[in-house]
C-alpha cells in the first residue's frame, strides 16, 4: 500500500483529536477533519454525525486512510453507545467499503479488556490475544469495533489497526495512568506506524508509551515500526506521594480498567 497522504480524522474536536491534528501534519499528512461538533479554528472541518451515512460517504471520498476517534469515550446508557459507537462505526466502515478506502486506524480502548486482572509482581505482561473482557457498555462497543474490523478485513480486504489506547493525555494524572500513559508524541508515532506499516490485515495493538510500570505487551505495536520514546516514570514519585500506591485489595484497582470496573465515569452529553 502506498503511504497514505490524505487522512480523515473523525472525532477531531475531542481531546485526542485536538492533540493529533496538532502533531500528525508533521508526518506529512493532509488531514480532513470530522466531528459532530464544530472544530475550533478549523472552518473547513466537516460537521457530521456518525449516524449520517450519506455524510460519511462524502467525507471518505478520496481519502487514503481514516483515523477513527469519534464516538462516546466514556460510559453511557446502552442506547447511546449503540447509536454512536456501534452503529456509527458500522456506518464508517460501510462508507469506507463503498468508496474504496483501504486502511483504518480504529481507536479501541483498554476497556475492551478492562475486567482482566492487572499483572502484579513479576506476572507476565497482558498479551493482545487475552480474552476480551469489557468493563462497561463503552468497552463492549470497542470489543464490537475490533470484531467489525476483523469482518471487514476478512470479507472486504479493508485493513485496520485497532489501537487499545491506554490513557492519552498531555501528562499522567493518576497512579493507574503511570501504567497506561500514551504520551501525545508517542500517540502520533503509533498512529503514523499504524497508517504506514505494510500488510497489517487486522492487527490489534496496545497504545502506551514505554512506561516502566507498563501492564501490557507492546510487541504487536513495535512490529508495526512503533518505537515509543516516552516513559511516565518521571511523574511517579509525585503522583504516588499525592495518591498512594494502588491498593491490591481495592476492586477499583484490581483490573486493567481500574475504576471503570466499579464506578465508571459517565459521558456528559
Ligand atoms: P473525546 O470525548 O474528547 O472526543 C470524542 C469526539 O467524538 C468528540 O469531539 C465528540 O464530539 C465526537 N463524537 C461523539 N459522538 C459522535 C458522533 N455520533 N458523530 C461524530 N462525532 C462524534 O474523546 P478522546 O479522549 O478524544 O478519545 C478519542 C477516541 O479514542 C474515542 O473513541 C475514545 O473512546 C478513544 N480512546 C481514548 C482514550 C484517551 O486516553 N483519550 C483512551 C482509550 C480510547
Ligand atoms: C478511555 O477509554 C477513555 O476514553 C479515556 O477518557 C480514559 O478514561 C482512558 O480510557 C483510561 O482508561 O484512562
Amino acid at each position: 500500500m502506498p503511504a497514505p497522504r490524505t487522512v480523515l480524522l473523525t472525532g477531531a474536536a475531542g481531546g485526542l483529536g485536538t492533540l493529533m491534528r496538532g502533531l500528525l501534519p508533521e508526518y506529512g499528512y493532509t488531514l480532513r477533519l470530522l466531528d459532530v461538533r464544530p472544530v475550533e479554528g478549523e472552518p473547513d472541518a466537516i460537521t457530521a454525525d456518525l449516524a449520517d451515512l450519506d455524510a460519511l460517504r462524502e467525507a471518505v471520498r478520496g481519502v487514503d486512510a481514516i483515523i477513527h476517534l469519534a464516538g462516546i469515550s466514556l460510559e453511557a446508557p446502552f442506547e447511546k453507545i449503540l447509536k454512536a459507537n456501534i452503529e456509527g462505526t458500522y456506518h464508517l466502515y460501510e462508507a469506507a467499503r463503498e468508496k474504496g478506502v483501504r486502511r483504518i486506524v480504529f481507536a479501541s480502548s483498554n476497556h475492551a479488556v478492562g475486567c482482566t486482572p492487572r499483572p502484579r509482581d513479576g506476572d507476565p505482561l497482558i498479551p493482545v490475544d487475552t480474552p476480551r473482557r469489557p468493563d462497561t457498555f463503552y468497552g463492549l462497543s470497542k470489543s464490537f469495533g475490533e470484531d467489525l474490523a476483523q469482518l471487514y478485513w476478512d470479507k472486504h480486504g479493508i485493513e485496520t489497526v485497532s489501537v487499545r489506547i491506554g490513557s492519552c493525555f498531555p501528562e499522567p494524572t493518576s497512579v493507574r495512568m503511570l501504567s497506561l500513559w500514551l504520551s501525545p508524541a508517542d500517540g502520533a508515532r503509533l498512529f503514523h506506524a499504524a497508517l504506514t506499516a505494510p500488510d497489517v490485515g487486522h492487527t490489534v495493538v496496545y497504545g502506551s508509551s514505554a512506561n516502566t510500570r507498563l501492564w501490557w505487551d507492546l510487541s504487536t505495536a513495535r512490529a508495526l515500526g512503533y518505537e515509543p520514546r516516552d516513559d511516565s516514570e518521571p511523574y511517579a514519585a509525585q503522583l504516588i506521594a499525592e495518591q498512594g500506591e494502588l491498593d491490591p485489595d481495592d476492586p477499583a484497582h484490581a483490573c486493567l480498567g481500574g475504576h471503570f470496573v466499579t464506578d465508571p465515569p459517565i459521558w456528559p452529553h
